[in-house]
């Protein structure tokens, strides 16, 4: 595959804010290129309004007052993708076999545009062919049923897909008889389940966007809010106007979390703009436990505990005060990076503080010891008693615009027994109750030949899993995979010995069903469900809604399941109706979300300060606390966004932030480090991951000198998945160790060791 690179590398200084008036002049620019003015106005004026559609993007709520522009730079490239009038149809297939595609980097494939007819790559094949939908649905019924078990097909979700057809998917799944439900969760923000579950009883964050203008201290952990999640700088911003402090704890020094210049205000165009975070802490990559875990000491030495709060609330204090006035500060130094004077001055602003939240990423998930991180995060603010209460507690800031609905609606290979009992009742069958497969698991069952079948409501498969080539050889080997989505992606060529495209609507198309309008709903970051009417034209008579795909494949595999699959495609409230009977807090789901703004979930934490755990008070982690080993001469490496992609979607070549132009094949190394593996900056390194069953390498990457903590690098995801094996992952999670790479740099050229695989 080409690299997604054009040769043509330049690196430059960081700008000094983020935002103001070129970030304005690029979501233009990204929109007009590839639509017409009629077509890019009526877009951007109903993006994340109340008669609108939900930005495509991320995760990040809408404000209760939205602005008349609700949308950022990097909304504005995810929507040119969406409503971009380029397509993707059968005589492009017709034109490039998938052996020529298999050679395009992935910002070629993306860019082509929307997928526009329903395409089949036949055994053996070297081209798709269009075909009709009728005979797609046909083809995945009479490949499911000669399965030997329904177990032997898995049905992946990726985080853009509705709740109604997130619902209706899982529906199908668990009615077919399998709980293979792996989504792109698994590798993203299940750690913060996992974690915030066993400490509080809730998965979710327990903070509102109007907390933060109340908070005294906002951390901000292993996040790039400029890049992912850029409409939150303006609520940083309204809250360090309010009185808030910001401190920044990442490896990078990340320019948006220094200053930004509000797009949208005539002092974001004119001024130097807002400063932001008044501390960066440079934390080693990985060294958050221990950090938190220093402070929790300091907080104890110091007596400045929440007393009340903790003896009304929490329960193991006792054992975590124990275990953490054992840390060791010389351990501490080494793990964080930071020198002790640095630590305790962020415990003194944490323990002055009365309102804290934290915001984290996956800067904090992907670690091989990322449930126990979260866990250390949370024992800091139980022991200030900043939790339950107004401008305070924890906000893990998910990826996709609705990565939390889909889990809310069942999209998990684990659901609750009640749930499925409700479920059941509500459809009339007895659900598996079996454990199904998360995302690395289903890997493993296609290496195994276990699972013959991949169903993927969009995502791309192939590229977000680690162990690029192995992953792709499995994916290689499924008999059938169906892929429903809205632009090519690598999973679509490389997968299945058969292989489907089916094409379906986005967010901001109009999605007319017997003439009628569907509305869909989405859950934002905070919990808040409200509902997305598209309204452009879809660019292809072919496209159907992910509802209408999903349904059509119900009704050709589950005839006699006794539903109307039709009925529900063609008016999406009745699968409100069922969503309402079944997941809890969605009563008169239908009435609510004609409420603009939508309806917040019921959260005990947040709502009453109750904590819905076994014990039923909020539980203090006391474990072991670790940090990455990293032996000498080797860095420890991070895989990350750049600023012009979405994932695996790469809109263009740039990471203005971080100074680089034109090429994404760079490894970035702190100033010291590069001396003294004697290297030099702008030369050609070999990137080699050192592990148990041999090495894997990225050839040729350019090493470019940043402002990083020492021992640590960075390279761009998803090109770095190819040195990632698919063991190294978090303990408990199950969600690949990304963040937290052992690598070798080598001049290139040199020597080369053995590549594995
Ligand atoms: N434009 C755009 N928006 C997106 C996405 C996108 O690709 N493009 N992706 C969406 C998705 S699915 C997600 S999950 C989110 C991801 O949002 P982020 O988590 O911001 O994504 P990353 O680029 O992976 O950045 C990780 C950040 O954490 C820091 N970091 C890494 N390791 C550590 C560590 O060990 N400790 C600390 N303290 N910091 C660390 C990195 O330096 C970096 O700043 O964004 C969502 N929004
Ligand atoms: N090394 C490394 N690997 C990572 C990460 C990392 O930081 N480092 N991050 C991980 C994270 S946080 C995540 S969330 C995963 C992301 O994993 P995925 O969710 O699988 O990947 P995406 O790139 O978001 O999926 C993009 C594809 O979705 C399809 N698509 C877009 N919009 C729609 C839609 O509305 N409907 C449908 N049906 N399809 C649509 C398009 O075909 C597009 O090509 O990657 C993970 N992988
Ligand atoms: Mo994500």
């Amino acid at each position: 595959m080409q690299a997604n690179d054009a040769n043509e590398l330049r690196v430059g200084a960081p700008p000094q804010a983020a935002a103001g008036p070129r970030a304005v002049a690029e979501a233009m620019r990204q929109v007009m290129a590839v639509m017409p003015p009629s077509r890019a106005l009526p877009l951007l004026m109903r993006v994340n309004q109340s008669h609108g559609f939900d930005c495509p993007g991320c995760a990040w709520p809408e404000p209760s007052q939205p602005s008349r522009a609700e949308f950022c730079e990097n909304g504005a490239k995810a929507l040119a993708a969406e409503a971009t009038t380029h397509t993707v149809d059968a005589e492009f297939f017709a034109r490039h076999s998938v052996a020529d595609l298999l050679e395009r980097s992935d910002h070629w494939l993306g860019s082509r545009g929307r997928l526009a007819r329903p395409m089949f790559r036949r055994e053996g094949a070297t081209n798709f062919e269009p075909i009709e939908w009728h005979a797609a649905f046909a083809l995945v019924a009479e490949r499911l049923r000669a399965l030997p078990s329904p177990d032997a097909a898995a049905f992946y979700t990726s985080g853009r897909t509705s709740n109604e057809a997130a619902f209706l998917y899982q529906f199908f799944a668990r009615r077919l008889g399998t709980n293979n439900l792996p989504d792109c969760s698994d590798l993203c923000h299940e750690s913060s389940g996992m974690a915030l579950t066993a400490a509080l009883g809730v998965s979710k964050g327990s903070v509102t966007h109007d907390d933060f203008a109340k908070a005294d201290l906002i951390v901000v952990v292993g996040q790039n809010p400029g890049t992912n999640h850029p409409r939150m700088l303006s609520t940083l911003r309204d809250a360090v106007r309010a009185g808030a402090q910001l401190v920044s704890v990442n490896p990078l020094p990340e320019v948006a979390l220094a200053r930004f210049r509000d797009p949208q205000a005539v002092s974001g165009w004119l001024g130097s703009g807002d400063a932001l975070a008044s501390t960066h802490l440079p934390v080693r990559l990985g060294g958050d436990q221990a950090l938190f875990a220093a402070v929790t000491e300091w907080l104890l030495a110091q007596d400045l505990i929440d007393h009340e709060f903790v003896a009304g609330h929490t329960q193991g204090f006792q054992e975590m005060r124990a275990q953490r006035l054992k840390v060791d500060w010389e351990e501490t130094e080494a793990a964080t990076g930071l020198d002790r004077t640095q630590i305790e001055s962020f415990a003194q602003l944490i323990g002055r503080s009365q309102s804290i939240i934290v915001c984290w990423a996956v800067g904090l998930t992907q670690h091989v010891h990322a449930v126990d991180t979260i866990r250390e995060v949370v024992n800091v603010l139980l022991l200030r008693g900043s939790i339950g209460r107004p401008g305070a507690g924890v906000c893990p800031v998910r990826g996709h615009s609705n990565v939390q609905g889909d889990r809310t609606m069942g999209i998990a290979e684990k659901m609750p027994d009640d749930w499925l009992d409700r479920l059941g009742m509500q459809f009339g069958f007895d659900p598996p109750r079996e454990r199904g497969l998360d995302v690395l698991a289903t890997i493993a069952a296609m290496q195994q030949g276990d699972v013959r079948v991949l169903v993927a409501l969009g995502g791309n498969f192939a590229r977000a899993t680690p162990d690029t080539r192995v992953t792709e050889a499995a994916l290689a080997s499924l008999d059938l995979c169906v892929n429903v989505a809205t632009t090519l992606n690598r999973t679509h060529l490389v997968a299945g010995r058969e292989s489907l495209i089916l094409p379906c609507l986005g967010r901001t198309d109009l999605d007319l069903q017997n003439g009628r309008p569907q509305a869909v709903t989405v859950e934002d970051s905070m919990g808040m469900v409200h509902a997305s009417v598209g309204g452009l034209a879809p660019v292809s008579p072919y496209l159907r809604s992910e509802v209408a795909i999903v349904a059509g494949l119900g009704e050709a595999c589950l005839p006699e399941a006794g539903v109307d699959w039709r009925e529900m495609s063609e008016n999406y409230s009745l699968i409100r109706d069922r969503i309402a009977a079944v997941v809890p807090g969605f009563e008169r789901f239908n009435d609510r979300i004609r409420v603009p703004g939508g309806f917040a979930l019921p959260h005990p934490v947040r709502d009453s300060c109750t904590f819905p755990t076994a014990s039923g008070r909020a539980e203090f982690a006391f474990g072991p606390v670790s940090a990455p080993v990293v032996a000498p001469g080797r860095l420890l490496l991070q895989t990350l966004r750049s600023h012009d992609q979405f994932n695996t979607t790469v809109y263009g070549l740039d990471d203005r932030y971080r100074g680089i132009h034109g090429g994404r094949n760079v490894v970035f190394v702190n100033a010291q480090d590069r001396d003294e593996l004697g290297l030099r900056e702008g030369q050609l390194v070999d990137v080699i991951g050192e592990w148990h069953d041999g090495e894997r390498r990225m050839s040729g990457v350019r090493l470019v000198t940043y402002a990083i903590a020492r021992g640590c690098a960075a390279a761009y995801f998803p090109e770095a998945n190819v040195l990632l094996p698919l063991d190294h992952k978090a303990r408990g999670s199950n969600t690949p160790a990304a963040k937290s790479i052992v690598v070798r740099l080598e001049a290139a050229g040199s020597i080369p060791g053995t590549v594995l695989p």
